[in-house]
């Protein structure tokens, strides 16, 4: 499934490039690329292409081999953005469709100046001629650490080559900050895709019963995004009782116990803005009575936590407080002694070893998007909450995920309408 990018406005993302414009220094220049697909094996690409999202998010446009420059000072105005793209030619017409035309990549992007590829390099060499200072899209992810292989470091070093003596910027640091505040319009998007996730799931708790396989209910999950014109954030995770406990377990090949918890955590995406759900449902149709403990007491946690969420708060400091208020939990749950609570230094290798894992990331146009966890929420950021407890020797795991928008003074439940408590989600399995 590809997203029809027309659906998106040219003005969202006029005003994003403005933004931007904003924060960079006399004599800039901004260079920018969606590189060829990569091959995967024989004649075939890795699918879906991925955009590089800094790339849509100032343009709104997602075609593999494009090049867009921005130089907001240039003294020809029609050489201040312009986008690279190649129309389909007439052969790749006959296998591919229609494509965009160049008047088409105009009105998506809202930029009116659209040249063939062949021109980039005589382009670029005017555009830095005028220029001092050139900002380089590279992927800057915390927890992704680059190879120079990857294409964009072999771009970056291209242009390094050719114009060693420019002096060269990072461009994701203010993209992270542009991105971190989310637009009305860009909520709408994101409504949208948790929209989806919310009617897959009432779907699957409905059906639930006629999938004997985790590999059966990936396979819904994944078909009703698709149906419904949205296509997987993620790989979902379809973990059946113990499978549980594996974090990120993908697998999601194992028969279903009717005495088990299913752990689903997936998300839709649509035009590329995502949501990340995840619930926990007793397969057979009721929780036992020990389930039932361990699911309440991560929904306590998970409700507290939303309450306690606003602006000028650093994920950093959610996080202390999720480790409180999980080492509570554990405590409720006979996982740990009491005593334990007085001090952090006793309590946190319990919450360490049943709660592994932070209490939710920043999330937008990469499932995990860029952010500074030191750094204080503001209004607009997009964020998920979603504690766990897992239990090993138990075959045990709970994590309940919900999304927030940050507001000026706390927070927007995205997922409010999801059904979450026990009770609700044993009726809607059983009718
Ligand atoms: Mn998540």
């Amino acid at each position: 499934m590809k997203f029809d990018i027309r659906e998106g406005w040219s003005d969202s993302y006029i005003k994003n490039r403005e933004r931007l414009y904003k924060f960079l220094p006399p004599r800039a220049l901004v260079l920018l690329h969606n590189p060829r697909p990569s091959s995967a094996t024989a004649d075939l690409h890795y699918e879906p292409y991925e955009p590089d999202r800094n790339v849509f998010y100032l343009t709104g446009l997602d075609m593999p081999n494009i090049y867009v420059l921005l130089c907001p000072d240039y003294p020809d105005k029609a050489k201040r953005e312009v986008v690279f793209y190649d129309e389909p030619s007439e052969v790749q017409k006959i296998w591919e469709g229609e494509g965009l035309s160049a008047e088409e990549v105009k009105k998506t992007s809202g930029i009116t100046t659209i040249l063939p590829t062949s021109e980039f390099f005589s382009i670029l060499q005017q555009l830095m001629f005028h220029s001092q200072y050139v900002f380089l899209n590279l992927n800057e992810n915390e927890r992704y650490v680059p190879s120079t292989n990857d294409l964009d470091r072999l771009f970056a070093s291209q242009i390094k080559n050719l114009y060693p003596a420019h002096e060269f910027r990072r461009l994701n640091p203010i993209l992270a900050l542009l991105r971190s505040e989310k637009q009305p319009r860009e909520i709408e998007f994101i409504k949208k895709a948790v929209e989806i996730t919310r009617k897959v799931f009432m779907e699957l708790l409905a059906t639930l019963k006629d999938f004997k396989t985790e590999a059966e209910v990936e396979g819904f999950i994944t078909g009703r995004i698709i149906a419904y014109g949205g296509r997987n954030a993620f790989p979902p995770i379809v973990a059946g009782g113990k499978n549980a406990t594996i974090l990120h377990y993908t697998d999601n090949n194992k028969p279903l116990n009717s005495e088990d918890l299913l752990l689903l955590d997936f998300g839709a995406q649509y035009l590329y803005w995502n949501a990340d759900m995840t619930r926990v449902v007793p397969y057979g149709g009721k929780f036992s009575p020990r389930q039932k403990e361990v699911y309440n007491a991560v929904l306590k946690v998970q409700r507290e936590l939303i309450s306690f969420i606003k602006p000028g708060l650093t994920i950093a400091e959610i996080q202390e407080e999720a480790q409180k208020l999980t080492a509570y939990a554990l405590v409720d749950l006979r996982l740990m002694d009491r005593e334990k609570l007085k001090d952090k230094k006793e309590y946190q290798p319990f919450v360490r070893k049943y709660f592994p894992h932070g209490f939710g990331h920043f999330i937008g146009l990469d499932v995990h998007e860029q952010g500074y966890r030191y750094e204080p929420l503001r209004p607009g950021a997009y964020i998920t909450c979603e504690p766990g407890i897992y239990i090993q020797e138990e075959g045990i795991g709970v994590r309940l995920e919900n999304d927030l928008i940050i507001t000026e003074t706390g927070n927007i439940d995205l997922m409010a309408d999801v059904p979450i408590e026990p009770e609700e989600i044993e009726d809607l399995i059983n009718t």
